[in-house]
């Protein structure tokens, strides 16, 4: 598997910056870093940083002090040989090294090159590379750690845990397999079933982390919807923090859907603002309320905003009717408007009172004022739990099925595991309930990257920067 060639890229972004960091990797990397920087010894001690000068392999010119540490294979990330120069940063030193590297014979890494060798070298399972890849792009603590924990193979060891007990239950078979005319097998039907009956369970508990999880990479999509002028674009501003969108006291200011993502309580969302809804017959607004409906169908969370102390309308109750799958949480806005809300303390978010709040998806009623910020920090402390019920319930510990990938997999395992108990206790023979086992392993596999397939590498990979 050994690669002849040494790749070599910036593993910091480029620009102003106190450090920057070039990799190289391949089987020529000692030789192409003493090119570069021919004070280092020819033996340097492996992973012990040591000051040089680089200088231009062709006029001898200095380019920068570096730090230049060596990480003999296979015990360094990719597991081939690898090298590390670490530079001033800014625009020219790391470019400077970077050409230097090129010229002294290393050729210029593909995206995620680093991370595929480290893969295709054993020294991370596919579930880690995605985990790499998650972890440099979150932007939430929740999808922060649930890569840390995918890195340090705790999804890796549940699917490899399943995946055993799948053996095992292959095993428990052999003897029914290889003796099948005999009438006492030495584990009993009823035993294998328990066993069966586990695993299947362990995959529902993973399977239904899947949703959520999914949620964790893309953000939880929640709309605010309401009638024209009810506080819609403040509300978006004052949970960004920033004013993204017009706000005007003329009814229908809103017209095209607005969207930023925003943390919540560790937890990614992504809000769109929308067109107040309304029958209108200009173009423009209207298509814009069309462009509102087709995120409602979309929407995990609604932010449905009414203006305090007004009764709903009857559109109003109808547009509630309409979404009742999705959970709602009924905002009263500008309650500084309102005198009645002032003097009391902040309290939780409150049943909505019937008939109201009768069968609809509505799961909280939050009263606020996006002038004051009266009551937001309510409605941000609500959302994670209507979004991220799961998560936020069964804390950070447990692995999560991040990508469609993950729930594909372990729900083909699943498919398989139940035909195979519902083939078993049928009282089909053994060796034919069997046959479901080996599909299930196999979908384990491929989760894991045992059997690599390449388009499955392309399509990850792809999303990789080149010094990862
Ligand atoms: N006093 C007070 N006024 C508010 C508050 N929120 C919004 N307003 C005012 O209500 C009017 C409408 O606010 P917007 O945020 O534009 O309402 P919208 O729902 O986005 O309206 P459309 O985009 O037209 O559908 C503006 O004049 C705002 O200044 C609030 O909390 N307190
Ligand atoms: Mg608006």
């Amino acid at each position: 598997m050994a690669n002849a060639d040494t790749i070599v890229a910036l593993g910091t972004p480029p620009g102003v910056a106190a450090l920057s960091v070039i990799r190289l990797s391949g089987p020529s990397c000692a030789e192409i870093v003493r090119r570069i920087c021919p004070g280092i010894p020819a033996e340097p001690e492996p992973r012990r940083a040591m000051l040089a000068r680089a200088l231009d392999p062709d006029t001898g010119a200095s380019l920068d002090q570096v730090l230049v540490t060596v990480f003999p294979g296979p015990e360094s990330y990719t597991g081939e040989d690898m090298a590390e120069v670490s530079c001033h940063g800014g625009w020219l030193s790391p470019a400077l090294i970077l050409e230097a590297c090129l010229c002294a014979g290393a050729l210029r890494a593909q995206e995620g090159e680093f991370t595929r060798r480290a893969f295709l070298n054993g020294k991370m399972d596919l579930l880690q590379v995605e985990a790499v890849l998650d972890l440099i792009e979150s932007r939430t603590p929740a999808l922060h750690g649930a890569a840390v924990h995918q890195l340090e193979r705790g999804l890796s060891r549940r699917i490899g845990g399943l995946r055993e007990g799948l053996v095992d239950l292959e095993a428990m078979l052999m003897h029914h397999l290889d003796f099948p005319e005999e009438d006492d097998p030495p584990v009993p039907t009823p035993r294998i079933l328990a066993r069966a009956g586990d695993l299947v369970g362990m995959m529902e508990e993973l399977l239904r982390t899947a949703p959520e999880g999914e949620l964790l990479r893309e953000g939880a999509v929640t709309v605010l919807a309401g009638l024209p002028n009810s506080g819609k674009s403040s509300l978006f501003n004052a949970l960004l923090g920033e004013e993204r969108a017009i706000v005007t006291e003329v009814p229908g200011t809103t017209r095209d859907a607005l969207e930023a993502v925003v943390s919540l309580g560790g937890f990614p969302f992504r809000l769109v603002d929308t067109a107040g809804l309304r029958e209108t017959r200009e173009k423009v607004e209207r298509m814009g309320v069309e462009v509102a409906r087709r995120y409602l169908r979309g929407a995990d969370v609604i932010l449905f905003c009414v203006e305090a102390e007004r009764a709903l309308q009857v559109s109003e109750r109808r547009f509630l009717d309409e979404v009742a799958e999705t959970p709602v949480v009924l905002v009263r806005t500008k309650s500084d408007l309102h005198a009645g809300e002032e003097p009391r303390a902040p309290r939780g978010p409150e049943p909505l009172p019937e008939p109201e709040g009768a069968g609809h998806g509505i799961e909280g009623v939050v009263s606020l004022s996006a002038k004051t910020g009266r009551g937001l920090e309510q409605l941000r402390d609500l959302l994670p739990g209507l979004a991220f019920r799961g998560l936020v319930s069964s804390g950070a510990e447990i692995p999560v099925l991040t990508r469609r990938r993950h729930a594909g997999a372990i729900g083909v395992a699943l498919e398989e595991l139940r035909a195979f108990v519902e083939a078993l206790a049928g009282g089909l023979p053994a060796e034919v309930a069997a046959t479901h086992l080996r599909p299930a392993e196999t979908a384990l596999e491929e989760l894991l990257g045992v059997i690599p397939r390449e388009e499955v590498l392309d399509r990850l990979f792809q999303d990789f920067c080149i010094g990862k």
